[in-house]
């Protein structure tokens, strides 16, 4: 087979590379190694960047969204006694959008499969050849058969356990690497969330996050050791955790109910430079993590998406390789940028378990500055609602 540009991986990165390339008629094959319900099954993101919102009304795909997604205004953050709001609509003027990662993917596919855009599932051994040549191709196989795509570019974004990151040297490639000594414990459960906003709390006993995907489903996160398993949380003992996590005031009126999924995730900080080699990109978690705290981690691979997208639709519609040869540098300025902010606001809100009395005090203050200073709360405000592209 041939194609202009072969997209490996179908979670949201790739879905929305093809969805943009193909409104400009660029042609694309998906190639993903699981199926659409199985990418549909992952249960991550929740808050959307203005960015991601304008990118997806670009792809077409933003009706659903606009209909049943929610712009936040704010958000609350406690610690100890202490509870204060930022208001990333007055410190921004921009909100953010609350609106699931699997509504996104959702949207993605059902545009992709009316397109009749061409994506292969299932796929395995998928290997990346002469990406540093004007002729790479990527082999494959599906149900036992070896098959081939030949192309002009490959978009590596096939997450953070894929190939495309691997097939660069390693002699050219340089990885920052940083793990969280303590992980997520998430519950999905069909209640109404406990406010109308997010809630993001340090308390003595740890991180605790109250967030939601509409008016009945609430997501609701608190900091667990890395060595916990869902297994250990029956639904009870998560929702008492919970409470005694939050102010009294939430804890008092949250509603509780059977979880529809309890997962844990580990906490990491990663990126990989350059993000290209030769004809390859790397898009998304391929790429770089961020810890959860603070939502980046899907904003940031649609960042990763619309320079990609504008690099290479540069050089389809003008010739002109400028755009592909900014790409690594230009994406990369912005996830620094993004890795900062979350590993601040990470370090700021749980408890560490090497944590001194020193350590502690340091967050207290930093907690304390935030609540009092209007200066800190608009640097905060800027970042969670998104820097510019
Ligand atoms: P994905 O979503 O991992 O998709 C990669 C896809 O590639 C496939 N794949 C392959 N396909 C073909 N061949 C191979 N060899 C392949 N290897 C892998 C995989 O099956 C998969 O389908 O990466 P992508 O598209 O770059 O998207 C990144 C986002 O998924 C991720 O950054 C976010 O989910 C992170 N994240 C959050 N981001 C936000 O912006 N806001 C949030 O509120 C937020 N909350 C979260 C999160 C991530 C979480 N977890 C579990 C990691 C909350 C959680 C709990
Ligand atoms: C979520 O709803 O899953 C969510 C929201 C905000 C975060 C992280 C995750 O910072």
């Amino acid at each position: 087979m041939k194609t202009q540009v072969a997209i490996i991986g179908g979670g949201p990165s790739g879905l929305l590379l093809a969805q943009l390339l193909h409104i400009r008629g660029v042609d694309s094959i998906l190639l993903e190694r699981k199926n659409k319900e199985y990418v549909l099954s992952r249960i991550r993101a929740g808050v959307l960047e203005q960015g991601l919102v304008n990118l997806m009304e670009e792809a077409g795909c933003a009706d659903r969204m606009h209909a049943e997604g929610f712009l936040h205004d704010g958000a609350l953050i406690s610690y100890g006694d202490e509870m204060f709001r930022v208001d990333f609509r007055k410190l921004t003027d921009t909100p953010v959008m609350v609106y699931g990662q699997t509504e996104v993917t959702r949207d993605l596919y059902a545009a992709r499969e009316q397109a009749g855009g061409k994506m292969e599932f299932n796929v395995d051994d998928v290997v990346i050849h002469d990406a540093d040549t004007a002729t790479p191709r990527v082999t494959y196989k599906v149900d036992g058969q070896e098959r081939r795509i030949d192309c002009d570019f490959v978009a590596g974004c096939d997450g953070f356990h894929g190939v495309s990151r691997q097939t660069i040297p390693l002699a050219m490639r340089r990885e920052y690497e940083k793990v969280y000594p303590f992980g997520w414990l998430g519950i999905l459960s069909e209640t109404p969330p406990v406010n109308h906003e997010l809630i993001y709390a340090n308390s003595e006993r740890g991180f605790a996050l109250c967030s939601m995907r509409n008016d009945t489903l609430s997501r609701y996160y608190i900091q667990c050791p890395l060595s916990d398993s869902p297994a250990n949380w029956t639904d009870a003992a998560f929702w008492d955790e919970l409470k005694r996590r939050i102010p009294c005031e939430f804890a008092d009126s949250l509603v509780t109910g059977p979880s529809i999924e309890k997962s844990i995730a580990p906490l990491r900080s990663f990126v990989t430079e350059p993000m290209r080699w030769g004809r390859l990109f790397l898009c998304g978690d391929a790429a770089h993590i961020v810890p959860p705290t603070g939502a980046k981690g899907l904003n940031t691979a649609a960042s990763d998406v619309h320079y990609l997208y504008n690099a290479l639709r540069d050089y389809y519609e003008n010739g002109s390789e400028a755009g592909i040869d900014a790409y690594s540098e230009k994406a990369l300025k912005r996830v620094w940028k993004a890795e900062r902010f979350s590993w601040w606001f990470s370090s700021l809100m749980h408890r560490h378990p090497e944590q001194s009395e020193f350590d502690l005090a340091m967050q207290t203050a930093e907690l304390e500055f935030l609540r009092s200073s209007a200066a800190a709360q608009h640097s905060m405000a800027e970042n969670y609602v998104g820097l510019p592209y």
